[in-house]
């Protein structure tokens, strides 16, 4: 029969375009081409959609440059009637030209504004079938408050924390002083919803703790104030299970952060740079850490409902306990990233990690789910 035709979506208007970029190349270069037709549609800073050629090298890092999609001539537009979804390209002065339907879309994308669920509520309204999280579990995922809300709900272990909204910090910021003492310094002050590290400052001292709330609030008007937990960084993939089955979990990797000046794990580590020299999979763990590492990083992907894939991601305390720390809807996905690295140690590879979740997201029905 003819090839199942895969859209994939990169680039777009967030602070991660260039990352995306270079993600949709490894995707291409990696996708069965006897099985799938890739029409590869770059979004560009401006949020114009250009049809792009299948050329997959000219997205890939190199010497360091980073790639960007250039507006184009060409633009690309999703239609929709009920049942049908399909790509028109308009060429000024040109007839537009059908490119016929999409069996399924790959959005290697954070949302629109860097807030996540835009893009995949689009793709909802135009019935299309996508890879990975829907609306509500890519939404939450990106919400530092309300992913501990939804984890603290199915019993996980979630860090000390204090979540502060712009009228609560407007009101009685000494209230909010008052609360992070209690948490005990250092904390991390975060935005609740912003793309990788951003607006993150580690506040060791009280006197920093106003200009790090300012920060953040650059990013966004919701704020979490995190204590900081000592232990090491464990990571876990997850895949929805086929059919009824439960989330298949890979085997738990771990963050090796060279030299103590690191703060945090930046942008450039966890995305493009060193990411595979920061990972050891699987992690020297015992075998009952293993499981329970396994078995709630399962437990945090039902408990946002998440869909397709998930980075889950804790801290393991030197007396044994495991705390939460985050879930990734959108996980880095370069072949060299944590995840596709994790499950490449589990005996699945970037190759057969694709093809997974593009079955995956066409076995899933469109609507009502
Ligand atoms: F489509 C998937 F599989 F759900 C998906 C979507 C987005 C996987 C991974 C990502 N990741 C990214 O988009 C990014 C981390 C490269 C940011 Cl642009």
């Amino acid at each position: 029969g003819r090839k199942i035709r895969v859209a994939l979506l990169f680039g777009g208007r967030s602070s991660e375009h260039a990352v995306s970029c270079v993600t949709a190349a490894g995707v291409m270069n990696a996708i069965d081409p006897d099985k799938y037709e890739v029409l590869p549609i770059g979004i560009s800073k401006d949020g114009q959609w250009v049809l792009s050629n299948g050329d997959w090298q000219q997205w890939a890092l190199n010497a360091g440059e980073m790639p960007e999609v250039r507006p184009g001539s060409e633009t690309v537009r999703l239609t929709s009637s009920p049942g049908r979804a399909g790509l028109v390209v308009t060429k000024p002065n040109e007839v537009p030209r059908e490119l016929g339907e999409v069996d399924v879309v790959f959005p290697l994308l954070h949302g629109a504004f860097g807030e996540d669920g835009t893009v995949q509520g689009l793709l909802e309204l135009a019935d299309v079938r996508y890879v990975g999280a829907g609306v509500l579990a890519s939404a939450v995922g990106m919400d530092k408050h309300f992913m501990k809300i939804a984890f603290e709900a199915a019993g996980l272990a979630v860090g000390p924390y204090v979540a502060v909204t712009d009228k609560e910090w407007r009101r009685d910021q000494q209230s909010v002083r008052d609360a992070v003492a209690r948490l005990g310094y250092p904390v991390f002050v975060k935005p609740c919803r912003a793309g990788s590290s951003v607006g993150i400052t580690r506040v060791e001292r009280p006197e920093d703790l106003d200009a790090a709330v300012a920060e953040a609030r650059r990013h966004d008007l919701r704020i979490v104030i995190e204590a900081s937990i000592a232990g090491r960084e464990i990571e876990c993939g997850v895949l929805e299970g086929r059919g009824s089955g439960a989330p298949r979990t890979s085997l738990p990797g771990e963050i090796v952060v060279q030299g103590a000046e690191h703060a945090f794990y930046d942008f450039e580590a966890k995305y493009v740079e060193d990411d595979a020299a920061a990972l050891s999979c699987p992690a020297d763990l015992p075998e009952d850490v293993i499981a329970r590492v396994r078995e709630q990083a399962a437990r945090a992907f039902d408990a946002v409902s998440a869909e397709g894939l998930s980075r889950v991601d804790f801290f393991y305390t030197p007396d044994g306990e495991l705390v939460i720390n985050e879930i990734n809807t959108m996980p880095g996905f370069t072949p060299i990233s944590m995840y596709p690295q994790m499950w490449a140690a589990s005996g699945l590879s970037y190759h057969d990690l694709i093809d997974e979740l593009i079955q995956l997201a066409l076995e899933r029905p469109t609507g009502l789910r």
